[in-house]
């Protein structure tokens, strides 16, 4: 019988309307019931300053940890379905606000770049509302490419990010 392979995925969770820091940890807990799937870890909260225009709150951000036994595709699949659940509405512009937004921001050691999915996400090695909470739940993470997450963290500025309240 062939072994189920177990892959570790990062997901990005960024939120800045409706209650943020209520929208990442629901979001949280629906990752911890996508099927064939187990939450490993959580980072905290962040708040962070938006990127792309000025005129929108805030975000909270955090990132989690995941086993899976889904493909890659299946799990953006389940990604996109919580994001629609709670309401995600996509609008014309291009980094608006959010209720809710699911970022794969790494699975595994794969590289991936087809129609759907650009895995490891494209900002993630020099968005901050990335790379600090990455570092809360996987200090020693080393990417695909060979490069140190501590050596991504040494360049980049904080940018404004704040541990969200509790
Ligand atoms: N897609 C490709 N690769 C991926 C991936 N690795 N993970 C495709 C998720 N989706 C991926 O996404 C558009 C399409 O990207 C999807 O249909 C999927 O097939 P979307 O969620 O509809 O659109 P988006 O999120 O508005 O676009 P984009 O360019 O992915 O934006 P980002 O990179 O997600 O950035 N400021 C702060 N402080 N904190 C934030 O979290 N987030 C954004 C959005 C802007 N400013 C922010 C934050
Ligand atoms: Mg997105």
């Amino acid at each position: 019988m062939a072994e189920t392979v177990q892959i570790e995925a990062y997901v990005g969770l960024g939120s800045n309307l409706g209650d943020p820091a209520a929208q990442v940890k629901h979001a949280v807990e629906a990752l911890g019931a996508v099927p064939a799937t187990r939450l490993v870890a959580c980072s905290r909260l962040y708040r962070s300053r938006p990127m792309g225009p000025q005129d929108q709150p805030d975000y909270v951000n955090a990132v989690a940890r995941l086993v899976t036994t889904l493909s890659p595709h299946a799990l953006l699949d389940a990604l996109q379905q919580i994001e629609s659940a709670r309401g995600r509405v996509r609008g014309p512009e291009r980094w608006g606000p959010r209720t809710l937004d699911l970022d794969l921001l790494l699975y595994g050691e794969e590289v991936i770049g087809d129609a759907r999915l650009t895995v490891p996400h494209a900002g993630l090695k020099e968005r901050s509302f990335v790379l600090y909470p990455l570092f809360d739940i996987a200090p020693e993470l080393i990417l695909p490419d060979g490069t140190e997450l501590k050596e991504l963290l040494a360049c980049c500025p904080r940018d404004g990010l704040t541990p969200a309240a509790p």
